[in-house]
């Protein structure tokens, strides 16, 4: 949905949305392999959550549970080649593009085996192979590096987009309005994916911009944006398969808004009711426009799928969590002689 408006209207209201999505024209074989994905993804941060909670885990995490129908939409039509950016919160970013559950974990505990050779933790993930060319956790730091990203493309005739994921805060960092600038006056093919999940950190959006809908910032730098239900996986997938389509014929950057939740805490695995601000009514609404249970609904509802077959593929998704999990536990830590490679850069 395009929206003129400067505000999300029905899009933040919890109580809207929660319907089974319409799955009409979709493939049923590729919306059970996304939803297997929106699943993986929750399941592992949801041991990731219990694993932070027996304090098992040395580093800080931020879960995004709520929210994978973002992650696994955009990935849907993107290339190896493509190159993709994230944040602080890119457990999901990393998984949906084909990044190994086992790396993740490594990383997370610090291991050899991690995607970052275990130096970096939760918030500095890596998966070339796949396309994803990293995760910081300064807020908006991607961002401009993804313009780079876009313009190195360009400059070489290649076909590849990149791709950042920022926060609705992020989008409060002055870098994002030069980046937006000299990506819609370059027309370079670069997709800005917003999650909107009406939080920066602790503080509600209301408490920080005068109008909700962060889309109106591409607007003004003259990109084409769209704001849409970020937990409806179609809806998700269909928009940002035609904005990177558009990108690939040389259209210039698109803004994806992609309005959500998340239903943790903003860093740990609490859910920050304890944090200075209670956000539990509007939490246990928004579980109600679960992305999952909604894509689930819809399978349901057009036939030939039902709760034994989701439980099947929830078990057989749990045991490949758990088994990843014991890979990474017992995998060895890099040796102390690794402390200092990859901190300064070789002289040639
Ligand atoms: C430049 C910078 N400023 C502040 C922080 C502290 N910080 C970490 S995450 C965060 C909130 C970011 O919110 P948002 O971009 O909406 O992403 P979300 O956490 O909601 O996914 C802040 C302020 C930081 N890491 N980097």
């Amino acid at each position: 949905m395009d929206m003129d408006s400067f505000e999300l209207g029905d899009l933040a209201n919890p109580r809207c949305y929660t319907e089974p999505l319409d799955i009409g024209g979709c493939d049923p074989v590729l919306l059970r392999a996304q939803l297997r994905m929106m699943l993986l993804i929750r399941r592992v941060e949801e041991k990731i959550g219990d694993m932070l909670a027996a304090q098992k885990i040395p580093t800080p995490c931020h879960l995004g549970i709520g929210q994978e129908a973002i992650a696994v939409g955009v990935s849907e039509y993107l290339r190896p080649t493509d190159r993709v950016f994230g944040a602080h919160r890119s457990h999901a970013h990393f998984l949906a593009l084909g990044g190994e559950v086992t790396a993740l974990m490594a990383e997370i505990l610090g291991r050899d085996a991690g995607c970052s050779r275990g130096m970096g933790g939760s918030m500095h993930l890596w998966g070339g192979s796949v396309g994803f060319f990293g995760s910081v956790p300064i807020v908006a730091g991607t961002v401009p590096l993804a313009v780079g990203a876009a313009l190195a493309a360009k400059k070489d005739g290649e076909s590849a987009v990149a791709v950042v994921y920022l926060g609705d805060g992020a989008a409060e960092e002055g870098s994002i309005h030069e980046s937006l600038n000299l990506a819609a006056v370059w027309k370079l093919p670069v997709l800005f994916v917003c999650e909107n999940n009406l939080f920066s950190s602790h503080m509600h959006i209301s408490l920080r911009q005068p109008s909700n809908r962060v889309a109106r910032y591409a607007e003004a730098h003259c990109i084409q944006a769209a704001t849409v239900d970020g937990n409806d996986l179609v809806v998700v997938s269909r928009t940002s398969d035609d904005m990177v389509a558009a990108m690939r014929d040389g259209g210039g950057p698109r803004f994806l808004e992609v309005v959500t939740y998340r239903w943790r805490g903003h860093v740990g695995y609490r859910e920050d009711n304890d944090v200075g601000v209670n956000r539990s009514t509007d939490l246990t609404l928004w579980k109600r426009r679960d992305p999952i249970r909604r894509l689930v609904d819809a399978l349901t509802m057009a036939g030939g799928w039902d709760n034994h077959a989701f439980h099947a593929m929830d078990e057989a998704v749990k045991t490949e969590v758990e088994k990843a999990w014991q890979q990474a536990e017992t995998a060895p830590y890099p040796p102390a002689s690794a402390l200092l490679d990859r901190v300064y850069a070789e002289r040639h």
